[in-house]
C-alpha cells in the first residue's frame, strides 16, 4: 500500500469535475490525462472573469477593455516563455494545438528550407502529428524521412543516433515523452548531434511540458511544441515555442490580420514576433486560461509534479503484475512518466476499456494517434492509463479492482 501525499487531496479540491460520478455512482477515477487534463476552479474563474469583465479584441482597440485584455494576453505570453525558460515572449507562438505548431514547422519552416533529398530524423514513437505532416513534406518536396527505432523495452536505440544523424540531416525530431510508451527520451544528448550536423532540432512536448521541469535552454531545442488542454488549460490553444533566429527565418501559416505592421497595394509588412504567427482574432480566453494554468502549476512546482507522477506510475506498474495475463509496454518506471500501456491476453483493448469505465475507470483504449508504432507493436491498440497531479493511490488501486472484475466477467 502506497501513501497517499496529503497535498493531493487539498488539489483534488480544486478540480470540480472530480466530484463527479459515473455509472450509477460510482466515483469517477480520471486517468485519461494523456488525452486531456481537467481543469482547477481557478482556469474556469479566469476565463469566465475575461468574458464577463474585460471581454475585447486584442492590440486593436484603444478603450480600457481592450487595453486589459491586451495586456492579459501579452502576459500569457510571457508566462508561458518563463515557464519553458525561453529568453523573451517574442519566442511564443500561441497556436491551436501542438499539431498545428508542428503544420507551422512542416510548412513555415520546411517549405523555405528543405529541398529534394534533405533528410528528417524522427523516431518511430512520434504521435501522427508530428508523423503525418513529415510524410506530407516527402509528398510535396522530396524530402526523405529517417527513424531512430525503438528497441524491445520501448526505449530508443541511441546507437542509430550516430549514423543516422549526418550532414544530410536538415531537422531533428523526437517526441520528448512518449503518450503510448511513457519513455521519457533523452532529448538533449540527441538535441546535440543535430546541432553537430548543423540541422534543426525540434522536439514535441506535448507529454513532457506538462508533467516535468522543461528549460528550453538546457535542451537545446530550436523548436518545442505543447498543447494547453493537456496541462490544465483549456482546449483551442496549443505552443509553439521557437528560438528567435529560428523562428526569423519561418514563414507564417496563416496571413491576414493582426500578423502584419503594413500593407499597401503592392506590399505587405509582416508583425513582430510572436503576433507574425498569429493571424486573425487570436485565442485571447484561451490564452488567459493557459496563463492560470501555468500559475497553478508553478504554485505546485514542476519538480513535485514528476515526482508524484514517477510514485504512481512505479505503484502502477508494482501492481500490475499481479495480472500474469497482462502485457505492458515500455520501460521500467524509472525511465517513463505517468503513462502505463497494457493489453490483455483475452480481453480486447475496447472491451478492457469498457469494463474499466463501468467501474468509474476512465482509461483511453486505441492507436493512441501513433499507429506506426501500433504497427511495431504488433497489436491493433493497447489500453492505456495516464496519471496527473490529482490521481492517488487509491485510484490506482480501483483500477486495478477494475481490471480483476474485467478478468471475472471474461472468465
Ligand atoms: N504529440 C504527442 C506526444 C501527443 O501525445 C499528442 C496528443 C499530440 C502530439 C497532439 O496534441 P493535440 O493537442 O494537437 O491533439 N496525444 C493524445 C493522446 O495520447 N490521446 O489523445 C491525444
Amino acid at each position: 500500500m502506497m501513501k497517499m501525499d496529503d497535498r493531493v487531496l487539498e488539489i483534488r479540491k480544486d478540480f470540480p469535475v472530480l466530484n463527479r460520478v459515473v455509472h450509477d455512482g460510482k466515483p469517477l477515477v480520471y486517468l485519461d490525462n494523456a488525452a486531456t487534463s481537467q481543469k482547477p476552479a481557478s482556469v474556469i474563474q479566469a476565463i469566465s472573469d475575461y468574458y464577463s469583465g474585460y471581454n475585447a479584441n486584442v492590440h486593436r482597440g484603444i478603450h480600457q477593455l481592450s487595453l486589459e485584455a491586451s495586456l492579459a494576453y501579452e502576459e500569457a505570453h510571457q508566462k508561458v516563455a518563463d515557464f519553458i525558460h525561453a529568453r523573451g515572449m517574442q519566442e511564443v507562438v500561441f497556436t491551436k494545438n501542438t499539431t498545428e505548431a508542428a503544420n507551422v514547422v512542416a510548412t513555415g519552416w520546411g517549405r523555405r528550407h528543405l529541398k529534394k533529398g534533405d533528410e528528417v530524423v524522427l523516431t518511430q514513437m512520434e504521435h501522427h502529428s508530428n508523423f503525418v505532416p513529415w510524410w506530407w513534406l516527402e509528398r510535396q518536396v522530396g524530402i526523405v524521412r529517417k527513424y531512430i527505432e525503438v528497441d524491445d523495452q520501448g526505449l530508443l536505440k541511441m546507437e542509430q543516433v550516430d549514423d543516422l544523424i549526418t550532414d544530410k540531416t536538415k531537422l531533428v525530431t523526437v517526441s520528448a515523452m512518449s503518450n503510448v510508451l511513457g519513455t521519457i527520451n533523452p532529448v538533449k544528448e540527441i538535441g546535440e548531434a543535430a546541432h553537430d550536423h548543423g540541422a534543426v532540432f525540434m522536439v514535441d512536448g506535448a507529454q513532457s511540458v506538462p508533467h516535468t521541469p522543461v528549460d528550453v535552454r538546457d535542451i537545446g531545442c530550436d523548436f518545442l511544441l505543447f498543447s494547453g488542454h493537456k496541462m490544465l488549460g483549456p482546449t483551442g490553444i496549443g505552443v509553439l515555442y521557437g528560438r528567435e533566429e529560428v523562428l526569423e527565418e519561418t514563414d507564417p501559416l496563416i496571413f491576414g490580420g493582426e500578423m502584419i505592421k503594413r500593407v499597401t497595394f503592392d506590399e505587405v509588412r509582416f508583425n513582430d514576433l510572436p503576433w507574425r504567427f498569429e493571424g486573425g482574432t487570436p485565442v485571447i480566453a484561451q490564452g488567459i486560461g493557459l496563463s492560470a494554468a501555468v500559475d497553478y502549476l508553478n504554485g505546485l512546482g514542476m519538480d513535485w509534479v514528476a515526482r508524484h507522477e514517477r510514485a504512481l506510475v512505479t505503484y502502477a506498474l508494482e501492481r500490475l503484475e499481479e495480472f500474469p495475463n497482462l502485457t505492458i509496454y515500455g520501460p521500467p518506471a524509472h525511465q517513463r512518466g505517468g503513462v502505463v500501456s497494457f493489453n490483455h491476453e483475452t480481453i480486447h483493448a475496447h472491451d478492457l476499456s469498457t469494463l474499466l469505465d463501468m467501474e468509474g475507470v476512465a482509461v483511453r483504449a486505441g492507436h493512441h494517434c501513433a499507429q506506426p508504432l501500433m504497427e511495431l507493436l504488433q497489436v491493433p491498440a493497447t489500453t492505456r492509463a495516464s496519471f496527473y497531479i490529482y490521481n492517488t493511490p487509491d485510484e490506482v488501486d480501483a483500477l486495478v479492482a477494475a481490471l480483476k472484475k474485467a478478468e471475472e466477467v471474461f472468465a
